[in-house]
């Protein structure tokens, strides 16, 4: 497991860990809910708080005209046959996108409207994903042993809506099956009260 932004980066000399300002970690414990194997979420839990993602952001002011960019570094590793992700939001300015550029490791962006439309994306390096106004977004880490390393920018003053994926799930979820990764329906889906 990586400490830091990706080594290859790092070398490259063209993003440096001083650069950011903001280190956010999230462990297992911050997932309650999330993973569809209850029973295997609690056993891991009761053995360790793992480290699920880390996010390197740059400090930018949080208004109109600017941008945050950083790097979402996904560890590998699998809650039952679910692969480990992100927590997944909507911004709260709905109308906002973002892109994603992955630059390294192998796994999958999943995506969905409030009106029920829903995408999934393969991520492997080198490929850049628009994620456009109204799509909430979760990235999932299919890899057996890599981290998933993706490059973000998005409006500054996007803001973050964690509550309604808390609340309702995503439509789909990507599961190890035995041809690999697969995208299912999330049973545990809720659909908006009206
Ligand atoms: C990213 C995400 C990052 C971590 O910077 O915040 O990948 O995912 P969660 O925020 O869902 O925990 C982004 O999409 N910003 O808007
Ligand atoms: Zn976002």
């Amino acid at each position: 497991m990586t400490n830091g932004p990706s080594t290859a980066l790092v070398q490259a000399g063209t993003i440096r860990p001083e650069d950011f300002g903001n280190h956010i970690t999230r462990r297992l414990s911050s997932m309650k809910g999330q993973y569809l194997d209850q029973t295997a979420y609690e056993r891991m839990l009761g053995q360790e708080d793992s480290l699920l993602y880390e996010v390197y952001e740059l400090l930018r002011p949080e208004k109109e005209g600017e941008l945050l960019s950083g790097l979402s570094i996904v560890h590998p590793g699998k809650v039952g046959n679910e692969y480990f992700m992100t927590k997944g939001h909507f911004h709260e300015v709905l109308e906002t996108a973002e892109i994603y550029l992955c630059l390294s490791g192998r796994g999958m962006m999943v995506m969905e409207t409030p009106e029920g439309d829903w995408s999934v994306k393969e991520l492997t390096p080198g490929v850049s994903l628009y994620v456009p106004p109204r799509w909430a977004h979760r990235s999932v880490n299919t890899g057996a042993s890599e981290d998933l390393v993706t490059y973000f920018i998005y409006p500054a003053h996007a803001g973050h809506d964690y509550g309604t994926i808390e609340t309702r799930g995503f439509r789909k979820l990507v599961t190890e099956g035995a041809d690999g990764p697969q995208i299912i329906d999330n049973p545990k889906w809720v659909e908006a009260a009206v």
